[in-house]
């Protein structure tokens, strides 16, 4: 298949404090490789950070570092469009352009404003509230036809949809519709202090999270103080184990081996054994992705010409379809 043939992916993470384990195995570690089937586009959204306070020093380390994760971890960044969102003025301009198309009703049905509104009472911003107008931009500028995303972020999908299709009905076929992705579906990675909990990179508890860059003894700690239960046997019950089955899911999403094949190979073993054993894996894993991350953040002009290069590539794009938007709604056209 010739790549201008290829159906068009879009993804992208907050460049919020460093990825854990769960955004690596939910997510990051699934997008390697969709470019052999797709044409990928992966955002380093750093707009959408903002509706949070950010310090700015460690946050333009942080958006810089989660472009080099991204690569780190094997997304080629000449197989694929990685880049950064504030860097595509394109992105804030449909977003204000798609307000006017969005109704109050829907924004405040969105679980994620009410979740984040609650947990940020003293900062309960208008960019809070318009976070998924702002995704749907991303998404449809570039006439994106899949989008992988997680549970948590499947009700901004379907926003976006409706906004698309609300535009397409007034002005003609503007947006491609976006679907979501149902390739292989990754792990969901749970809290390893409360395995009812997802993993998440804003949790107090440090020990409930694994991060990308912790450095192997760390992980080993973590795992090992994870929390299981007072029976001894090693198998897959979310609601009756959750801490065991977390361990289980994490060490398969590695090894690739299924549920019954990690229990069979830990059968008769303790709970101390096979923490060690997840916690060794883990490292394993990380060990060559935490060292190219270091071998990217050291050299300055190879980060520096992949972002130089990428949003290039993101701006052509995008610009084409905002031009669109400006003609159909009667906004004067953009030179450039
Ligand atoms: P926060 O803790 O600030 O809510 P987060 O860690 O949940 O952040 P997001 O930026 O919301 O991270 O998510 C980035 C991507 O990682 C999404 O596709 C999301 O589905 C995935 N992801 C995040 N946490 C997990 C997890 N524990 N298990 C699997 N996937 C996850
Ligand atoms: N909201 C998403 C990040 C995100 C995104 C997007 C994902 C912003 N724009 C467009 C897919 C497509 C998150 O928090 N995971």
């Amino acid at each position: 298949m010739s790549d201008d043939k290829k159906q068009i992916l879009y993804s992208g993470m907050q460049a919020t404090n460093t990825l854990t384990l769960g955004n690596y195995l939910g997510a990051l570690k699934n997008w390697v490789n969709l470019h052999n089937d797709y044409e990928c586009f992966f955002g380093v959204m750093d707009l959408h950070s903002l509706t949070v306070r950010q310090v700015p020093a460690d946050f333009r380390k942080n958006a810089r570092s989660l472009f080099a994760l991204y690569v780190a971890a094997g997304l080629d960044p000449v197989d694929n469009c990685i880049y950064f969102q504030s860097h595509v003025s394109a992105h804030a301009q449909l977003a204000w352009i798609l307000n006017c198309f969005t109704y109050m009703g829907e924004l405040s049905r969105m679980t994620q404003f009410k979740d984040k509104s609650a947990k940020h009472e003293d900062n309960v911003n208008a960019g809070l509230f318009t976070y998924p107008v702002l995704m749907a931009a991303d998404i449809l500028l570039y006439q994106t036809d899949v989008v992988p995303v997680g549970k948590d972020q499947k009700q901004h999908l379907e926003i976006t949809r409706d906004i698309a299709e609300r535009f397409n009905n007034i002005y003609g076929d503007v947006f491609v519709i976006p679907e979501p992705y149902f390739g292989k579906s990754g792990a969901r990675v749970m809290s390893l202090q409360e395995p009812e909990k997802k993993m998440s990179k804003s949790d107090e508890n440090a020990n409930a999270t694994v991060l990308l860059l912790d450095d192997r003894d760390t992980i080993i700690r973590k795992f090992k103080r994870a929390v299981t239960d007072s029976d001894t046997e090693i198998r897959y019950d979310p609601e009756a184990k959750p801490g065991v089955s977390n361990l289980i899911e994490i060490y398969s999403a590695i090894t690739g081996k299924n549920y019954d094949e990690v229990s069979a190979e830990f059968a008769g073993k303790g709970y101390g054994d096979f923490k060690i054993a997840v916690g060794e894996t883990v490292a394993d894993e990380l060990a060559p992705i935490q060292k190219r991350y270091e071998e990217i953040m050291s050299d300055k002009a190879l980060l520096d010409g992949w972002i130089g290069a990428n949003d290039a590539r993101a701006a052509k794009a995008a610009f084409k379809t905002l031009g669109k938007v400006h003609r159909k709604v009667g906004l004067t056209d953009l030179i450039r």
